[in-house]
């Protein structure tokens, strides 16, 4: 179906003719070049300035206000932002999206063509980066007062490459030749302290104080990203902290020769903001990766500060001015830098130091894994941050001996139970019992995830201040994740329920009830088979695979993981060419499997895996015996863009996590909402799309999370399910043999023995057959295409829930108690 011209949705701040002429203007004067000589890259540069012309103006007018109002705001800590790229997004959001295509068309140009230079901006890993994007797009649409604060990595998450099926690890540069949205404040650099010694000293008064004698300063230098509300009033923005040489050379080593050794300063310093850690839900323990949490919650905490002190002279009102949210325990240490500068620094006493730490901070925990708990061991806390160590030791102490004791008096067992430091070999900080015993919320992320919260996490915490804990459920931004990756949907609903789902997503529920009108679906199917093919051309160029548009695309994108299970799919695959293969005839349509997913570098199964996939696939694509109806594809590199153009193209959104183990998932919402139905466990926010989209409208397999919990408590043997399903013991034996790796047997060895063996801690096994199963309820009802049609308008129309504007207003209400300001 050729795409409708969309309706304006919003304001057009420039017609097509001022447009270009903006993009020419800056093609002279912003780029040095011309319309005759400019590349690709010049023109991308060219657009994005004549669309901050708009945004800059924007950001001022959103800062003037807020400072007018001196208003109460949100300080979102976190250590991610994936963002993606931004110019479509800002385009949409400042409604020149249609002049400027137009504009560049005008002008010779494809506007694909030219947003295709971005780079992503990858400051991230996951989930839990690609929410707080979302999160302050949402903040800036709901024109809440929020400042984002992250680090400005040099490099972002790696770039994956496939070489000979197996992940090879390259740099990302995403702003190695200048990046358009971002602006450098030199005005507001900070200073950061590390390492050195603590004094105890005495006044005049007699009164005893902490000096904390650092060993090195670094330099903290802020770059704003302008995050573009919808609509465009509120322009807020993203304040990324790079490290840098605190501002002093040491002439003596230089004089004497030693240039090398005066460098050796600037490098360390400089290395702290250099590379994201590439590990998600796993935590590092390493030393640099503690200095980088400290390096921006300090310079955070600074900002923060400096504008509080515009309008106050004391710190009485700090906590009704300033919410601060610890996006994962990342940020913890934002907590005992807050005691330390208003104790050693701005003379408080403790009690009144703490009450202000203890309404100021709010905490979202995002997992349950315990090897994503962060802890570090006391010894690398006392060389790094001595005073803080102090700090957190007090915080401890009182914490066990008023708190604890009087809940459970001379229990001692659950005073070592519930401490911070954690006793043993080699003493640990417990980041997340110091953000529980903290923050006046913390949060989880799905209604089952928060219920886990509190009944298998943090129990006794619970048992203390139950009013502590509270749910919000995920969301996902509209703008991205339909609005500008699916015009083709969007235009149809412009059409069906007018033109303010953008912003109240619940409208979409008007499009149910063309569920069933025959029109409706056929350009509802349209639509996605547009997309599919859109796709498969994608596919074709980067992989040289071909699939059939017509075939079901099953599709399984996120992290890779144990327990998101992937290898749960591959199992499954195999079992299915093996059916074939034994069964010419056997009754199935065509299928495939997409996967796209990042290994972290060091998790060396996860790695086997994506191995695995590439050469089932190298195998099944290039069989002949069984004539195309099964493929398999994984697509390299996946990360917000390539994402931008699968939740499109899905028929089956995969979500297979163990159940009790995935805290909630986003991707399941991103597919729902562009009209995949879901082929999931009861996990996460799974649990609440099923109850949005109907039981019908979902395929729900697996134990659920009791049952996975009784039967690991009833001691899982996973040989039971191996000898107990010939099907399953067929497929991890051929694992072992060289039929995808011809004259290397046991290459892909490792995955059957993590599930044996290794016990399956993920439960592979005992969910396989239950997968298999509801697997061909699947393929049934997608190939009966009108059925198929209505349960996929059904989900898209229902996820109005999913909206990241209804998870912001949910924080709002239930923990920031914010207040919008209108700029003028
Ligand atoms: O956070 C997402 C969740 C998802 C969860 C993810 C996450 C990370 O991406 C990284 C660390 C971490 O502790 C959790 O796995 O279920 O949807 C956003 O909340």
């Amino acid at each position: 179906m050729a795409a409708k011209k969309a309706k304006a949705t919003n304001t057009v701040a420039l017609s097509k003719d001022q447009f270009k002429d903006a993009i020419v203007k800056h093609l002279r004067s912003t780029c040095g070049t011309d319309e005759a000589r400019a590349n690709n890259q010049a023109w991308w540069k060219a657009t994005c300035a004549a669309v901050n012309e708009l945004v800059f103006e924007r950001l001022t007018e959103t800062s003037k206000a807020n400072a007018e109002k001196d208003s109460r705001a949100v300080h979102y800590l976190s250590l991610e932002f994936l963002m993606g790229r931004l110019t479509v997004n800002n385009m949409h959001n400042v409604g020149v999206f249609g002049a400027a295509r137009d504009a560049l068309a005008d002008l010779g140009k494809d506007v694909n063509d030219i947003c295709d230079e971005e780079p992503d901006m990858a400051l991230g890993n996951g989930g839990l980066g690609r929410l707080a994007a979302c999160f302050i797009d949402s903040l800036a649409t709901l024109n809440y007062p929020a400042v984002g604060y992250g680090i400005h990595y040099e490099h972002g998450l790696f770039r994956q490459e496939i070489q000979g099926g197996r992940q090879i690890e390259r740099p990302d540069s995403w702003r190695e030749y200048g990046n358009p949205w971002e602006i450098c404040r030199p005005e507001s650099i900070q200073e950061v302290p590390l390492y050195g010694y603590v004094e105890t000293v005495f006044g005049e008064d007699g009164k005893m104080r902490k000096v904390w004698h650092a060993g090195r300063q670094i330099k903290g230098v802020p770059w704003d990203i302008p995050v573009v509300g919808y609509e465009a009033k509120t322009v807020n923005v993203l304040r990324l902290w790079e490290s840098k040489a605190a501002d002093f050379f040491d002439w003596d080593v230089f004089n004497a020769g030693g240039y090398i050794d005066s460098q050796s300063e600037k490098s360390q310093a400089e290395a702290v903001s250099k590379v994201l850690y590439p590990n998600d839900e796993s935590e590092a323990g390493k030393e640099l990766r503690l200095i980088q949490q400290y390096f921006f919650c300090a310079c955070s905490l600074k900002d923060i500060i400096r504008r509080y002190k515009r309008n106050h002279s004391d710190f009485s009102q700090f906590s009704k001015q300033a919410v601060i949210q610890l996006n994962d325990t990342h940020p913890t240490v934002a907590i005992p830098e807050l005691m330390r500068i208003l104790i050693d620094e701005e003379g408080l006493v403790w009690d009144d130091a703490w009450a202000i730490c203890k309404e100021t901070f709010a905490y979202t925990n995002h997992t349950l894994l315990p090897e994503a708990l962060e802890k570090w061991a006391v010894y690398l806390f006392e060389k790094v941050l001595p005073r803080h160590l102090e700090i957190i030791y007090e915080i401890n102490r009182r914490f066990l001996e008023d708190e604890v004791e009087a809940k459970w008096p001379g229990n001692d067992e659950m005073k070592r139970h519930l401490s911070i430091i954690e006793e043993g070999e080699t003493r640990m900080v417990r980041m997340a019992f110091l953000c529980v015993v903290t923050c006046f919320k913390t949060n989880g992320v799905a209604a089952m995830h928060s219920e886990l919260v509190k009944e298998d996490l943090f129990p006794e915490f619970y048992e203390l201040w139950p009013e502590r804990f509270v749910n919000v459920t995920n969301g996902v931004t509209p703008r991205r994740w339909l609005l500008a990756c699916n015009e083709q949907l969007a235009n149809m609903y412009n059409e069906t329920v007018g033109t303010d789902w953008p912003l109240k997503l619940d409208e979409l529920k008007g499009a149910a009830k063309f569920a069933d009108d025959a029109k409706f679906q056929k350009n509802f199917m349209a639509i996605k088979r547009e997309k599919k093919v859109e796709l498969a051309d994608k596919i074709e160029e980067l992989c040289g695979i071909k699939v059939s548009p017509d075939a079901m695309f099953n599709v399984l994108i996120k992290r890779l993981h144990e327990y998101k299970r992937q290898h749960l799919a591959l199992l499954h695959i195999l079992a299915l060419y093996r059916r074939l293969l034994e069964n010419p005839d056997y009754d199935m349509g065509p299928q495939v499997f997409i996967f796209g997913s990042k290994a972290a570098p060091g998790y060396k199964l996860a790695k086997d895996i994506i191995y695995a996939i590439n050469k089932v696939a190298d195998k099944v694509n290039n069989d002949p015996r069984i004539k195309d109806k099964l493929k398999v594809v994984f697509m390299p590199n996946y990360r917000v863009t390539l994402a931008e153009k699968l939740f499109p193209a899905g028929d089956v959104s995969l979500q297979i996590s163990t159940a009790g183990y995935e805290a909630s998932g986003t991707g399941n919402m991103k597919f729902a909402l562009n009209g995949a139905l879901t082929l999931g466990t009861m996990d996460g926010a799974n649990v609440e799309i099923r109850e949005e989209v109907g039981d019908e409208n979902i395929f729900i397999f697996g134990m659920d999370c009791d049952e996975v919990k009784a039967l690991k408590a009833a001691g899982y043997n996973p040989w039971d399910y191996y000898y107990g399903n010939p099907e399953l013991k067929a497929v991890l034996d051929w694992l072992e043999t060289d039929f995808f790796t011809p004259g290397a047997p046991g290459e892909l060895a490792s995955i059957k023995h993590s599930l044996l063996e290794g016990g399956d801690p993920y439960l592979v096994l005992a969910d396989f057959e239950s997968f298999t199963t509801q697997y061909t309820a699947v393929d049934v009802a997608y190939r009966d295409q009108k059925k198929w049609a209505k349960m996929a308008i059904i989900n898209s129309a229902s996820v109005g829930k999913f909206n990241s504007d209804r998870s912001i207003e949910d924080y709002v209400d239930r923990i920031w108690k914010l207040e919008k300001v209108m700029p003028n």
